[in-house]
């Protein structure tokens, strides 16, 4: 059984947005189709708390894209964003939350950020969302959404590491592209395995 998983479509990743990815908006109308065609649909809305460790803002001296090293790793500092309760961690107004499901709220730990809709950025650190997932019978996953390179990757890469089939809508994911790392998550997307697809695909 497939579902549609719809990542991150908030006001604060589309334009206008604390970290607005470049006509993040315009893939909605698409995502709306998208909905209208399936009978599952799981939604993932980043979280933070105010002061969350992935803000610049939360550490002396760094700015916004910066990179520190922390105990699971890297990570990038973000503008402060999708903080709980604001405008900016909203859904788009334009996007049809109606059919939705399950909403996965991820990021809400002060101390780890989480990119991915399965496992925050420990890697150890689980969603939920594989119980979920096995409890409904569902194996197949189309992603669509914000951002290609972070949150969309990621949880396309511990998808399939779950066991699920992970299809990406290449029409309807936009990303940030930080130094390159758009043309990095497609590669290692495709090295680990996805499946390409795209909207008329779907809806024909
Ligand atoms: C995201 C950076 C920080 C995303 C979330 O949704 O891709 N990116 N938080
Ligand atoms: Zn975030």
């Amino acid at each position: 059984m497939k579902a549609l998983l719809i990542v991150d479509i908030q006001n604060d990743f589309c334009p206008g947005g604390a970290l607005a990815v470049p006509d993040g908006d315009a893939i909605i109308p698409t995502v709306n189709q998208l909905i209208e065609h399936f009978d599952v649909i799981i939604q993932t809305q980043d979280w933070h708390p105010e002061g969350h460790s992935s803000f610049a803002s939360s550490h002396e001296g760094k700015e916004p894209y910066n990179t520190i090293e922390v105990e699971y790793g890297s990570q990038v500092l973000w503008p402060d964003h999708c903080v709980q309760g604001t405008n900016g961690a909203e859904f788009h107004s334009e996007l049809n939350t109606l059919k939705s499901q399950v909403i996965i709220r991820k990021g809400f730990r002060k101390a780890i950020d989480s990119y991915s809709t399965f496992f925050e950025n420990d890697q150890e650190t689980t969603t939920g969302l594989t119980g979920y997932l096995q409890q409904r019978g569902i194996t197949d996953l189309y992603t669509v959404g914000l951002a290609t390179d972070f949150c969309v990757k990621w949880s396309i890469l511990d998808g399939i590491d779950e066991g699920f089939t992970m299809h990406i809508v290449e029409d309807a994911v936009k990303g940030i592209d930080l130094n390159g790392s758009l043309d990095a998550a497609w590669k290692e997307m495709k090295e680990k395995g996805v499946r390409i697809t795209d909207s008329e695909e779907i809806l024909k």
